[in-house]
């Protein structure tokens, strides 16, 4: 006889793949897909849940999120007293930090550039540019900013980070609060955005701010896409101002047709794959956790629902 009830529902992920897996994961547990009218469980395993879903899971001991980002989950009535639980890594720091030494590396070495040339079977050097004039900045200095940071660092560039409190990342100069970010981003060249979207950091990609980046700057989004203010980052390139973009995430996903984002010369667009939930370390992750609280342990990975994050 289970002695654990967990439900399920995802917007995004593959229930036939997931429920197995959680089932396999914690064999103790009866682990089923949520619907309307089902019995309340003890676990909730989520990604961008109904309302409905948590209206009626009224006695959860904890809501497990299937992502890193717990945006969508905070945008909603959540039961009073129940934990949120983010994941927490779960592999995806080492596939950001992969995706962002990339597109740093590609602009840097005007890859796009040999690119072009190539297509037009030109030879042609481009002059070395000097890395002390690309310093890397990071928004957000949490379990992906600071893996990104740190990977960015082994390539020699100059690193700063900003986050809510201060830190001490070595080879990593590091801002903190609204007070230091105008100072943080005149510090950066190539601005990294990973932040938490929340009420303080919802488009703060806006034209003011942008235009405090250095000039030739560029951007690399891999957070949320209210972060930026679409039309800002669009006059920012078009003027001139910053030389490109890399976004991965988007305020409509997937991004419009008619988007000038999909047909803009100096912007990469790719379909919020910088870091993928990966099923395997997720569930062990949700497993060790469920098996923690179980036993009356603390976990990592709590939201802080005033914080948002
Ligand atoms: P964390 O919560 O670990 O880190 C968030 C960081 O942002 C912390 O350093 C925090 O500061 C800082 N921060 C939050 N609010 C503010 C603020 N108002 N001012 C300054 N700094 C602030 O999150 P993760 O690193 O795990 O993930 C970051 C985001 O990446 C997720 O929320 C999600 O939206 C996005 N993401 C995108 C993916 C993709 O595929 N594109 C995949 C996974 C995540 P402090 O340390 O002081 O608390
Ligand atoms: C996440 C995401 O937040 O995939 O984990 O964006």
């Amino acid at each position: 006889m289970p002695t654990l009830h967990i439900t399920y529902y995802s917007a995004d992920f593959d229930e036939d793949r997931w429920i197995p897996a959680l089932q396999a994961a914690i064999p103790e547990a009866r682990v089923s897909l949520w619907q309307s009218g089902a019995p309340v469980a003890d676990y909730a395993v989520v990604w961008k849940p109904p309302q409905q879903m948590l209206d009626e899971q009224a006695g959860l001991k904890a809501i497990f999120n299937t992502g890193a980002g717990v945006d969508a989950l905070m945008k909603l009535n959540l039961p009073a007293g129940v934990p949120v639980i983010r994941l927490d890594d779960a592999g995806m720091s080492v596939q950001m930090a992969e995706y962002v030494c990339h597109a740093v590396i590609r602009h840097f070495r005007e890859l796009d550039g040999y690119e072009a040339d190539t297509a037009a079977g030109h030879w042609s050097y481009r002059k070395p540019r000097n890395r002390a004039d690309y310093p890397v900045g990071i928004l957000g200095l949490g379990v992906l900013g600071e893996r990104v940071a740190k990977a960015v660092a082994q390539f020699d560039f100059p690193v700063r980070g900003w986050s809510r409190s201060p830190k001490a990342i070595a080879g990593v100069q590091c801002f903190q609060g609204p007070a230091q970010l105008q100072d943080f981003l005149a510090a950066s060249r190539i601005v990294v955005c990973l932040l938490p979207l929340t009420p303080e950091t919802d488009s703060i990609l806006s034209a003011s701010n942008l235009a405090v980046m250095r000039p030739g700057g560029y951007l690399i989004n891999v957070a949320r896409g209210a972060h930026v203010v679409d039309a800002d980052l669009l006059a920012a390139l078009d003027s001139g101002h910053l030389a490109g973009a890399t976004l991965d995430v988007f305020r409509t996903e997937p991004l419009p047709a008619d988007h000038p984002f999909w047909v803009h010369p100096r912007i990469t667009v790719t379909p919020h794959t910088s870091a993928r939930t990966l099923r395997s370390e997720s569930v062990a992750q949700i497993a060790r956790k469920i098996a923690a609280l179980q036993s009356g342990q603390g976990v990592a990975g709590l939201v802080d629902a005033g914080r948002g994050y």
